[in-house]
């Protein structure tokens, strides 16, 4: 049961009611991560009921619509400009999927926080890692992924990445990311929230 009156608005697609719900919360002093959560809570049961077949695709694409448009308010908030270079990170979304919402999360946070980010989109296939982190020196590479099925290109990329002897960390997010995960696909680190990415960046770069 959804109690947060965003999360329920969100989960419902009430999209007039989710933007001037985030509009106040921004106002009246709330940290923009805690509305990005709450946003992220209403999704996943929009997911939920997708699952169950009480909603269709038609409803997981608007539901992404009213994210996107909640991102465009909520974006200034999040990646202000802290003027000072930190260093390269390189991003994407694995092959085979295309969620880019929470991933371009992640890349606001990290870019507000003074790193340069290489986004490289979504259905990023392995080579194309390999290649932007030898291009940029990366220390880290952060790769989201939400469909399950999309494990096997996940670890695939992880797999490139070691053949390679790339001196980098890999950091790995998503919906249904846990340690179980990481350790099965060799990943470095994991985070279930942009916040937590931007912290294990930090102790990296630190
Ligand atoms: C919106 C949505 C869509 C939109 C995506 C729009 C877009 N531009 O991204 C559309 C309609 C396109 C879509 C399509 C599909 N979807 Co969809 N989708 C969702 C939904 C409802 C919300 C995802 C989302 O944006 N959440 C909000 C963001 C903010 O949260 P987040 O993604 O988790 O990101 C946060 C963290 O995870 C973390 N994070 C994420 N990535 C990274 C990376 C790093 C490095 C770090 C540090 C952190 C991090 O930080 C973010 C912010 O805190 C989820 C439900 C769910 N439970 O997630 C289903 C869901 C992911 N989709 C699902 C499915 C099945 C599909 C489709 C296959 C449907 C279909 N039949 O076509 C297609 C697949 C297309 C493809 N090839 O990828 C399933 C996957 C099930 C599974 N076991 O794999 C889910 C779980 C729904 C469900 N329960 O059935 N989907």
């Amino acid at each position: 049961m959804l109690t947060d009156t965003l999360s329920k608005a969100i989960a419902e697609l009430e999209e007039e009611q989710v933007l001037k719900l985030v509009k106040e919360r921004l106002e009246s002093g709330v940290d923009p991560l805690e509305i990005v959560n709450s946003l992220q809570q209403g999704m996943a049961e929009v997911g939920r009921l997708f699952e169950t077949g009480e909603y269709f695709l038609s409803e997981l694409v608007m539901c992404g619509e009213i994210m996107k448009d909640s991102m465009d308010i909520l974006e200034p908030h999040l990646s202000g400009s802290s003027g000072n270079y930190k260093g390269n990170i390189v991003i994407g979304t694995v092959k085979g999927d295309i969620h880019d919402l929470g991933k371009n999360i992640v890349v606001m946070l990290l870019k507000g926080a003074g790193y340069n980010v290489i986004d490289l989109g979504v259905d990023v296939p392995k080579e194309k890692f390999v290649e932007a982190i030898k291009e940029s020196n990366a220390p880290l590479v952060g790769m989201s992924v939400l469909l399950t099925a999309c494990q096997d290109s996940l670890k695939e990329a992880i797999d490139a990445i070691r053949a390679e002897g790339l001196d980098v960390k890999v950091m790995i997010g998503g919906n249904y990311i846990d340690e179980v995960v990481k350790e099965h696909v060799g990943a470095d680190y994991y985070a279930k929230a942009a916040g937590e990415g931007l912290k294990i960046a930090d102790e990296i770069f630190g």
